[in-house]
C-alpha cells in the first residue's frame, strides 16, 4: 500500500478541481522515477521554506524537493455502500488511500448544481460517512462470520488472534451500525494491530477541505458553512483547512512563483490553501523531511516519523543502510541562525550521531558508510 491521500467527497463539490489544481505543475518525473501514473493519479511537490532557506547558504546545481501523492477519487452518492454509482468500485478505490481529504461545498453558485438541492456541508459529511461506516460494517460482519470458523480450528496462534480480534470487531460493529467513524472506537495496540488488515475507511487520518467562495478566503472570520464543518470536525479530531478551488485553479494558471506570491500577497494571503493542504497531508501520513546538502545538489528525503539515522540512510541507497557507521547532522534551523558549518562546529550543534539516532524533521545529514 502506497503512502497517499485520497480525494473524496459528495459530486460536484470542487475534488478534480482542487486535484487538477495540484498537479498543474507537475514534479519532474526523471527525479521520481519510482512513480507511475495514472490520470487521478497526481505526484505533488511538498512546499517547504526550510529548503528554499538551505539553498541560499548552500547555493547548489540543483534543488530536488519533497514529494507524495494525491488520488482523485469520482464522487461517492447516497448508497454507494449497496453499490450506487458504481459504489463499491469507489469505495474499494477509498480502502487503498492511506488517509482522506474530505472536500465539503461550502460555496453558494447557483450555476453548479448540488446534488442534494442545497448547500448543507454538514448534511453532506453526513452522507459520506454514512456510506463510508457501512462499507466498513460490510467488512466487519465478513470477518466477524468468519472468526467462528477460526475458533474451531487447530491452530492455536489463529485462535489467539482470533480472541483479541473479536471484542473489537464487536465494538467497531456496535459503532459503524451507528454511523460513526471506526476512528470513534477506543483501540489499544495489540487490537489495533490485529484488525489493521481489515484497511477500514473510517479508521484512516481525514481533513475536511472547505472549498468556499473567494470572499469567505480572504475574510477573516469563517462563513456559516465553515463553522458548521469545524464544530462537527472537532467532535470527531479530525482536522479542517479553507480553499478556494476557483482561486486555486487561477493561481496554478500562473508561471513562476513570484506571481504566485504577488497574486496571494494581492487576497491578503500567506500561504495558498493547497499548500497547506499538502503539508497536512504530509503530516496525517506520518511524513517529516531530512536534508542532504552539497554544492551538487541540496535534496530533501521522505522519512517517516519514527526512524532511525540506518533507516533513513537506507532511502538514499540500501548500501548507505548495509554499512552504515555514522551520521554527521545538524539542524537546518542552526545553519539559519549561524550561517557556517564552521560555527555550527563552534557552537557544538554539529554532531556525530550513531545506529540508535532517532532522526528529527529539519536534520541536514551526512552519511559515512563502507561497503
Ligand atoms: N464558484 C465556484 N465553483 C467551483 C469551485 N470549485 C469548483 N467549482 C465548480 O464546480 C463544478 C464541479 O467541480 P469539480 O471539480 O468537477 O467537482 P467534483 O465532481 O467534486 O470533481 C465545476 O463547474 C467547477 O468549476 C469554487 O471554489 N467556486
Ligand atoms: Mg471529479
Amino acid at each position: 500500500m502506497s503512502l497517499n491521500v485520497g480525494i473524496v467527497g459528495l459530486p460536484n463539490v470542487g475534488k478534480s478541481t482542487i486535484f487538477q489544481a495540484l498537479t498543474s505543475a507537475p514534479a519532474e518525473a526523471a527525479n521520481y522515477p519510482f512513480c507511475t501514473i495514472e490520470p487521478n493519479v497526481g505526484i505533488v511537490q511538498v512546499p517547504d521554506e526550510r529548503i528554499d532557506k538551505i539553498t541560499e547558504f548552500v547555493k547548489p546545481q540543483k534543488v530536488i524537493k519533497a514529494v507524495m501523492e494525491f488520488v482523485d477519487i469520482a464522487g461517492l452518492v447516497k448508497g454507494a455502500s449497496k453499490g450506487e454509482g458504481l459504489g463499491n468500485q469507489f469505495l474499494g478505490h477509498i480502502r487503498q488511500v492511506s488517509a482522506i481529504a474530505h472536500v465539503v461545498r461550502c460555496f453558494e453558485d447557483s450555476d453548479v448544481i448540488h446534488v442534494e438541492g442545497k448547500v448543507d456541508p454538514t448534511a453532506d459529511i453526513e452522507v459520506i460517512n454514512i456510506e463510508l461506516a457501512f462499507a466498513d460494517l460490510e467488512t466487519v460482519d465478513k470477518r466477524l462470520n468468519n472468526l467462528g470458523k477460526v475458533m474451531k480450528s487447530h491452530d492455536k496462534k489463529l485462535k489467539q488472534q482470533a480472541a483479541i480480534a473479536k471484542p473489537v470487531l464487536e465494538r467497531l460493529k456496535v459503532a459503524l451500525e451507528d454511523g460513526k467513524p471506526a476512528r470513534s472506537v477506543e483501540m489499544d495496540d495489540e487490537e489495533k494491530e490485529a484488525i489493521s488488515d481489515l484497511h477500514l475507511i473510517t479508521l484512516k487520518d481525514t481533513v475536511y477541505v472547505c472549498n468556499v467562495d473567494e470572499d469567505s478566503m480572504t475574510e477573516d472570520s469563517d462563513n456559516e458553512h465553515v463553522k458548521a464543518v469545524k464544530a462537527l470536525a472537532e467532535k470527531e479530531g479530525s482536522k479542517v483547512i479553507k480553499i478556494c478551488g476557483k482561486m486555486e485553479s487561477e493561481i496554478a494558471q500562473l508561471e513562476t512563483e513570484e506571481e504566485k506570491s504577488e497574486f496571494l500577497a494581492d487576497m491578503g494571503l500567506e500561504q495558498s490553501g493547497l499548500d497547506q493542504l499538502i503539508k497536512t497531508g504530509y503530516d496525517m501520513l506520518g511524513l517529516q523531511t531530512y536534508f542532504t546538502a552539497g554544492v551538487q545538489e541540496v535534496r530533501a528525503w521522505t522519512f517517516k516519523k519514527g526512524m532511525k539515522a540506518p533507516q533513513c540512510a537506507g532511502i538514499i541507497h540500501t548500501d548507505f543502510e548495509r554499512g552504515f557507521i555514522k551520521a554527521e547532522v545538524y539542524h537546518c534551523t542552526d545553519l539559519f541562525e549561524l550561517g557556517t558549518e564552521a560555527k555550527l562546529k563552534e557552537a557544538g550543534k554539529f554532531r556525530i550521531e550513531g545506529k540508535e539516532y532517532l532522526m528529527k524533521d529539519g536534520d541536514v545529514v551526512h552519511f559515512r558508510f563502507n561497503v
